[in-house]
């Protein structure tokens, strides 16, 4: 069965409630006050299935002082019905809800000519062409208009033909995709707690599904779902949802909250927007002007941060104007007064503070920016690109946004509203095109390749200044490259970087240190003497070793230098640092071969013993020796004495 929601939309008294009721036989003016009063306060439901499509109407207030219940009805609708009274026309709110329904791109609807029998064939007929004139040109230029009465039946029939017609047309909602359920009103009901209603725009929610009510965070599970009334363990996408919630108040999910599965999505203060001031706006709209922002069921008020062109342009260019003209479109960043939940590409209506009138709207371009300069190029460009970027494109763009920081999986999903399926799908398609790489599997996360690349280039750059500055030296220690280069990004990134500068031979990585493939230390032929001078010292102490400093002073060598040699004798594996003394390899090889000799005749021996092995060393000498023995498993430690292993 087919799903559409179809809004009624059009001036105060116009037969919007009457007509409804013509369809269904349902009054959607459930509350006592608006059947007292005779108008439509908020928005009501009601039902209708022809053949096999069932349709969903949601009836708004006329009232120009409801418009904004007007909007909380008007998102998310498939098909309206514009509403006019043959004996009244088009009157202030025929435009207005005209406004926001091209405004939310209502994709098709067709006109209702209601009250046909009160008036006479000509007035009819002139209503009938103010109307034609009226939404010529628009996504209603097509649609039918149909005289009908509510009265007397007349057009009833052929209006149900022509949305069936419709209906047919409509694109379904994706059911695939996460699903959000924007809250239109939330009740409670003895023995059963909270049930919230609304329109699912995406996906599909299930009974035991856990759930997020945006922006509070406060979590809950689906008990009970129904779809026009009857229970069901699923809904779709399309369908209007009555969604019973285990654990929660009323008050924790009022109109305006967004349902989403738990923790997929982020409450933002910040939108980047293409706005669209409205031909019909009194005056521009101000740089940091106020206004009522609508989104879904949502109202806050925000403030407008036009972002402006380049300085130079000043005078031709409108994108660098700081106002916005009736008719033209520009990007503007909207801050916030209360957090709202919102994706890229959801539609929403702006209105000024006062009076209260309908004054533009727009699409949202990026829910989750960073904080904007009003003339920032860059952030200008992005949005450009964005705006015309498929679900590939944008993925790639916030991984390139991210830069250093690189992105998981979770926090493009909370940015684009993809599914893991996709993101998956497209991230391995952005990776084989070269544009990402992978810095972690779990959780997934990436980093553009060119972000990539300049963290590469400049570990580069760092590593060659070093050896420049210390030709003898052979490497610069991990750590401090990762202070210098990564600051406090993850340390995925780092070990990417520095697997990918290694895996293109271009950086030799050490345990501890990092350098350039292509460096070989630059020794002089002084320093070659030097070090061998050094080594020969270090071999003539045997095991009677000294520090490298005292070592030095014996060879006649600065200390400094020494210590660069000595990096490189030991790089060799030539010289050995036991404590804080230097031996000859072959001296603590020659040490090893003499205890192993001492297993056959006595597998123990103590430090006396030892100070005799060794050729008579002092306690100074024999416990550091000793406990390195212990490290190297050639001794190990029992009580007093040592096992010879
Ligand atoms: N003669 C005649 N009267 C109608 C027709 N449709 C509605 N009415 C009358 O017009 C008045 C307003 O009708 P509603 O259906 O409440 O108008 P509405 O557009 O829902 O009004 P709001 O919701 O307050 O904006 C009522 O008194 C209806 O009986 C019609 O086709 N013919
Ligand atoms: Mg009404």
């Amino acid at each position: 069965m087919k799903h559409i929601i179809v809004g009624t939309a059009g001036h105060i008294d116009h037969g919007k409630t009457a007509l409804v009721k013509a369809l269904t036989g349902i009054d959607a003016d459930r509350l006592k006050e608006e059947q007292e009063r005779g108008i439509t306060i908020d928005i009501g439901f009601a039902d209708l299935a022809i053949g096999d499509t069932r349709f969903g109407f949601v009836d708004v207030p006329g009232h120009e002082r409801f418009v904004k219940n007007m909007l909380a009805g008007a998102h998310g609708i498939d098909l309206v019905m514009l509403v006019v009274a043959a004996d009244e026309s088009i009157m202030p709110q025929t435009r207005e809800h005209f406004d926001i329904c091209r405004l939310l791109h209502v994709k098709s609807g067709l006109v209702a000519l209601t009250k046909s029998d009160i008036v006479d064939a000509d007035l009819r007929e002139l209503a009938q062409a103010e109307v034609a004139d009226f939404v010529h040109g628009s996504f209603l230029g097509d649609a039918p208009i149909i005289a009908v009465s509510s009265r007397t039946g007349e057009g009833i029939d052929e209006l149900k033909a022509a949305l069936v017609e419709l209906a047919a047309t409509v694109e379904a909602k994706v059911t695939s995709a996460v699903p959000r359920l924007p809250v239109d009103r939330a009740f409670s009901i003895r023995g059963f707690g909270t049930v919230v209603t609304g329109t699912l725009i995406a996906g599909e929610l299930k009974v035991g599904d856990e759930v997020e009510v945006l922006p509070g965070g406060v979590r809950s599970r689906i008990r009970n779902l129904q779809v026009h009334g009857r229970d069901t363990e699923s809904a779709l996408a399309g369908q209007r949802t009555a969604v019973n919630l285990q654990g929660l108040n009323v008050e924790q999910v009022p109109r305006g909250s967004m349902l989403a599965p738990a923790g997929r999505f982020h409450a933002t203060s910040m939108i980047d927007v293409r706005l669209d001031l409205l031909e019909s706006a009194a005056r521009p709209l101000a740089q940091r002007a106020r206004v009522r922002l609508h989104h879904g069921t949502a109202e806050v008020m925000a403030r407008v941060v036009i972002l402006r062109g380049e300085e130079s342009a000043a005078g031709e260019d409108t994108e660098n104007l700081r106002y916005i003209n009736p008719g033209e479109s520009r990007l503007v960043q909207l801050r916030l007064e209360e957090p709202i939940a919102t994706l890229p590409g959801d539609r929403f209506i702006i209105r000024s503070y006062s009076p209260q009138v309908t004054i533009g709207g727009g699409v949202i371009i990026d829910a989750l920016p960073d904080k904007h300069r009003i003339r920032d190029r860059q952030a200008r460009v992005r949005l450009t690109q964005l705006e015309s970027a498929d679900v590939r494109e944008r993925i790639a763009i916030f991984i390139e946004m991210a830069g250093a920081r690189a992105l998981t999986a979770g926090e493009l999903a909370a940015r684009t509203g993809a599914t893991d399926a996709q993101i998956m799908k497209e991230t391995a398609e952005l990776v084989r095109a070269g544009r990402a790489m992978e810095v972690s599997a779990s959780p997934p996360a990436m980093i553009s390749s060119q972000a990539c690349e300049a963290l590469a280039s400049q570990v580069i750059g760092v590593l060659t200044e070093y050896h420049a500055r210390e030709p003898l030296a052979l490497g610069l220690s991990r750590e401090e490259v990762r202070d210098r280069v990564f600051g406090d990004v993850r340390p995925e990134v780092f070990k990417t970087v520095i697997g990918k500068l290694s895996g293109d031979g271009k950086v030799a990585a050490e345990r501890d240190t990092l350098r350039l493939a292509a460096h070989r230390p630059a020794l002089s032929d002084a320093d070659t003497s030097s070090k061998e001078r050094l080594e020969s010292a270090i071999k003539a102490a045997g095991l009677q070793a000294a520090t490298l400093d005292e070592t030095a002073l014996r060879a006649g060598i600065s200390a400094e230098l020494a210590r660069k040699l000595y990096n490189l004798l030991a790089a060799s594996g030539r010289v050995i640092r036991v404590g804080d003394m230097v031996f000859h390899v072959e001296a603590i090889e020659d040490l090893k071969s003499r205890i192993r000799g001492r297993k056959a005749l006595n597998p123990r021996i103590d430090v006396a013993v030892f100070k005799e092995i060794s050729g008579g060393l002092s306690r100074k000498h024999a416990i550091p020796l000793l406990e390195y023995l212990d490290r190297e498993r050639i001794t190990r430690r029992v009580g007093n004495e040592r096992e010879i292993l």
